[in-house]
């Protein structure tokens, strides 16, 4: 790898950004696919082996790794005995088959910006009013448990532990079993969080349009995820006379028919997909007698989604009736459009600026740790271009000088944050 006056950043000198992009690529081996992706799901081989990796790095820099009681992996640099952190970071699970940069950029962002932070702070002797950390959250994907952001859920308290450890994989793995012979399931609740940041690949193309560099995130899109069971009975899919079949299959079909209908009422304001189904018995020649589908919504107007929720509940009869099988509906998971702090977005902005980088506010339609984060502490977020918006695939890919653009400008905003500038 070389970097060309291009791809190298004003302040970030080179040694720096070679060794971030060196760490990139040793990272970007565990799980790695033969498509150039990645399949780390949370708590697997890879996943696993990928965390001792993290700490193996984290260590060499001197920070103190440490787990809480559902899995969050912590590197932390206490600088200033017994003041709380700047806890910085991301996720490092992944989708199955899916990209190299989501998550996993922001967490090694965030230990190579506070990798610089500390060595500057070693040279001036100075002490920051706060302490700093390293996080990689456990399971933020929930693709293999279910729901998403898990770890930082249960870290805010917008999950009862108890509730996520017992929450089982498809093979009926709770995630305590999961995580309990890996080491990774520690005793505490973590470090004490005086505010937050989180760089993360946009996943959407708005910012490569626009030619800008960096995204300021002022708030998230809301969004609404559902489990659905589907009930009908097991029957012959040849000799059964078609009067008399309860096609479990036929009912969840139609509600991904209803989904994709849903989003086209309301375009470019509601996205909508049925990412997942569970087929029973999932044999040839048998109607299948339960389906469970996990149905996802997300939503750039609340009054938009309760009116989208509204429509679902009203179709889930008609289903029942058409097709003759019975539907159970349970939410999942749920986010409002609540905003970042509007104090981190233009410190942020001032950062970017100082900096030279194009940057603009945009929102957050994927969801991230740092939504939970920032219902309990002052959090930045911010964004560097994704080409082409792809995302959860294993083609998605950030240029290299926007993944140093954005460790640049996180530098500068974790800086900031460690003078106390913004604290709960
Ligand atoms: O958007 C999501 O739900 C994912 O976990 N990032
Ligand atoms: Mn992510
Ligand atoms: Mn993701």
């Amino acid at each position: 790898m070389t970097l060309d006056e291009k791809t190298q950043p004003a302040t970030l000198d080179p040694v720096r950004a070679q060794a971030f992009l060196a760490d990139f690529a040793t990272m970007s081996a565990f799980g790695a696919t033969i498509h150039g992706g990645v399949d780390r799901q949370a708590a697997s081989p890879a996943d696993i082996e990928q965390r001792r990796w993290l700490q193996g790095l984290l260590e060499q820099h001197g920070l103190r790794v440490q787990y809480d009681r559902i899995g969050n992996q912590f590197g932390l640099l206490e600088l200033n005995p017994g003041a709380p952190y700047v806890v910085v970071g991301s996720h490092m699970d992944s989708q199955p088959t899916a990209g190299r940069y989501d998550g996993a950029y922001g967490v090694l962002a965030a230990a190579h910006a506070i990798f610089r932070i500390a060595d500057e702070l070693r040279e001036t002797g100075e002490q920051p009013a706060l302490n700093l950390a390293v996080v990689n959250w456990f399971n933020e994907e929930g693709s293999r448990f279910v729901p998403s952001m898990m770890g930082s859920s249960v870290y805010t308290g917008l999950m009862p532990l108890e509730e996520a450890l017992a929450v089982e994989d498809p093979a009926g793995i709770s995630v305590r079993e999961a995580l309990e012979p890996t080491g990774f399931l520690g005793e505490g609740d973590g470090p004490v969080a005086a505010c937050c940041a989180e760089i993360h690949i946009e996943q959407g193309r708005l910012l490569e349009d626009a030619g800008t560099t960096i995204g300021l995130v002022t708030a998230s899109w809301a969004a609404s995820k559902y489990v659905v069971t589907v009930e009908g009975e097991q029957s012959h899919s040849g000799a059964t006379v078609m009067a008399d079949r309860r096609d479990a299959l036929l009912g969840a079909s139609q509600l991904v028919v209803f989904a994709r209908e849903l989003a086209d009422r309301f375009p470019g304001v509601l996205h909508t997909a049925v990412g997942k189904l569970d087929v029973y018995p999932n044999s040839p020649v048998v109607v299948a007698s339960r389906v469970r589908l996990l149905l996802d919504l997300r939503c750039a107007d609340e009054a938009v989604l309760a009116e989208a929720n509204a429509l679902l509940q009203a179709e889930l009869p008609r289903i029942e009736e058409r097709v003759n099988v019975a539907l159970s509906v349970e939410k999942s998971h749920e986010w409002g459009i609540n905003p970042y702090q509007p104090e981190g977005v233009e410190l942020a902005r001032s950062v970017a600026a100082r900096l030279g980088y194009a940057h603009d506010e945009i929102k957050t339609v994927a969801g991230h740790d740092s939504i939970n984060m920032k219902e309990r502490v002052p959090t930045v977020m911010l964004f560097v271009p994704s080409v082409q918006g792809v995302s959860h695939n294993e083609g998605e890919y950030t240029e290299d000088r926007d993944a140093l653009a954005g460790l640049d400008v996180l530098t500068g905003v974790v800086r900031r944050l460690a003078s106390g500038e913004l604290r709960a």
